[in-house]
């Protein structure tokens, strides 16, 4: 089905979605009879930190608190029923999950917007055991902004043997004095490098305090939700290993973050941390964004308990997940090039909002928007073939760039040294060029995009066709 019969034939589209497709699904799976999970997205308010007056306007699947955190199993079927509350359209997106590309959650390229009152079914087995997160893809600016972020884990089919298991969501909030929500998007850091929020989060506290067993192993999964930022992290100086990068265990040693060379995580990133914690009661270590002026403790975690005593050679080794491995011999080229169109004209996004103005291009063309019809991919992929994906900046900002539904990973850089790990977003610096490898294993239009989202929704964005 091409893009106009989609929209053509999206008059039941709703309906289906509410009732009869998702349910299809879950009985093709073999889970019929089983509930869904349900996620309400709703208004809410919250308070972040007594000295703060209560935030109105706020978007969760819960009232009063953060999204939750998502436990899936990996290669256990899951059902996620998307339940809409808001008075405003909305889809979710599964960050990083490999999925049929009608779970995508990307509206008009992938499904109807979902609006009020509405349901979606998301039916998908996790191929892939880690951490991943979800975030919803209409409106995606304002609901990410008002705190629509949350992590999805997918646990390995065997206990890996932490003591604790810690996630860890960072995200900014933009508030102004009287608590209230400011403007999500500026004309300025649209152009730039996005528009910073000025409270920044960790699970909607600001530096929480997470105790953990003295002497322990503890797992930290930090996931950057951030609309914008980039954060740099210092990690505790304990022993400790990077053991998983975007999701997967890492195949190339990332290094231990210092104070001089801080773990950039930009938006949409992950990274899991395993650390053998101090054996006395009570001591305090904290996980440090570096920021332009200062620094923050995104996280405290306080040791509890008598020590239990375990080595950092108790850590396992994560089982790699069924990634499917390119043929750089056989390996097509392709090349991207992400740079700066200014174009007074806005995206036609249908029923998920535009900011009325482009910046950003994919091969010099802005995203002209999720509901126009008759735009082609930017790249088309033969299913089942290895690729590279040559990845041009040539804008002086820093761009996250993210593929839907594949992974990919990244080999070399005109600018630096990378760990060869396999991502789904991959950070491009300043006039960098990166060479990605990736088999088009996952049939479907899979959108990819710059994850700052003001860039995303000023022009860069476009998608990949597998067929
Ligand atoms: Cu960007």
């Amino acid at each position: 089905m091409d893009r106009r019969q989609f929209l053509l034939g999206t008059a039941g589209a709703g309906a289906l979605a509410a009732g009869g497709y998702g349910l299809w699904r879950a009985a093709d799976s073999g889970r019929a009879g089983r509930d869904p999970i349900e996620l309400q997205v709703r208004e809410t308010s919250y308070t972040f930190g007594a000295d703060r007056p209560e935030t109105a306007g706020l978007v969760s699947l819960a009232d009063g608190a953060p999204p939750p955190v998502l436990r899936l199993k990996q290669g256990q079927p899951a059902h996620l029923r998307l339940v809409n509350a808001l008075p405003d359209y909305t889809t979710m997106h599964w960050h990083g999950i490999r999925l049929p590309n009608a779970m995508d959650g990307v509206p008009y390229l992938t499904q109807f917007p979902v609006g009020e009152g509405e349901a979606f079914d998301y039916v998908f087995t996790p191929p892939d055991a880690g951490t991943y997160w979800y975030h919803p893809h209409c409106m995606t600016m304002r609901q990410m902004a008002q705190g629509l972020t949350g992590i999805l884990v997918v646990e390995e089919a065997e206990d890996m043997g932490f003591d604790a298991d810690v996630p860890l969501n960072l995200k900014d909030f933009r508030l102004g004095d009287d608590g209230q929500l400011l403007p999500y998007f500026t004309p300025r850091g649209a152009a730039r490098g996005g528009t910073l929020g000025n409270v920044l989060t960790t699970n909607w506290q600001v530096s929480p305090v997470e105790d953990v067993p003295a002497g322990g192993l503890v797992r930290l999964r930090l996931a950057a939700t951030d609309t914008a930022r980039i954060y740099q992290l210092v990690l505790p100086d304990v022993p400790g290993r990077i053991i998983a990068w975007d999701g997967h265990p890492v195949r190339e040693e990332v290094p231990w973050p210092t104070a001089d060379a801080p773990l950039a995580l930009s938006p949409g990133q992950r990274v899991d941390v395993a650390l053998r914690m101090p054996d006395a009661d009570g001591v305090e270590l904290a996980v440090v964004a570096r920021l332009g002026f200062g620094q923050q403790d995104m996280v405290r975690l306080r040791t509890a308990g008598a020590s239990l005593g375990r080595h950092m050679r108790e850590v396992p080794v994560l089982p790699a997940n069924p990634l499917p491995v390119p043929d750089l011999a056989k390996a097509e080229m392709q090349e991207l090039v992400f740079g700066w169109t200014p174009d007074g004209s806005g995206a036609d996004n249908g029923l998920c909002g535009t900011f009325g103005y482009s910046f950003w291009s994919i091969d010099r063309t802005p995203w002209p928007g999720d509901a126009v019809e008759g735009v082609g991919p930017v790249a088309t992929l033969k299913l089942g073939r290895s690729y590279v994906l040559r990845l041009r900046n040539e804008s002086p900002n820093a761009h996250p760039i993210h593929l839907h539904g594949l992974v990919f990973t990244p080999i070399r850089s005109n600018r630096r040294t990378l760990a060869t790990n396999p991502t789904d977003t991959v950070l491009l610096q300043r006039n960098e060029v990166i060479d990605v490898a990736l088999v088009a294993d996952n049939p479907g239009d899979w959108a990819f995009h710059c994850h700052v989202i003001e860039h995303q929704k000023t022009g860069l964005a476009g998608y990949v066709r597998v067929v």
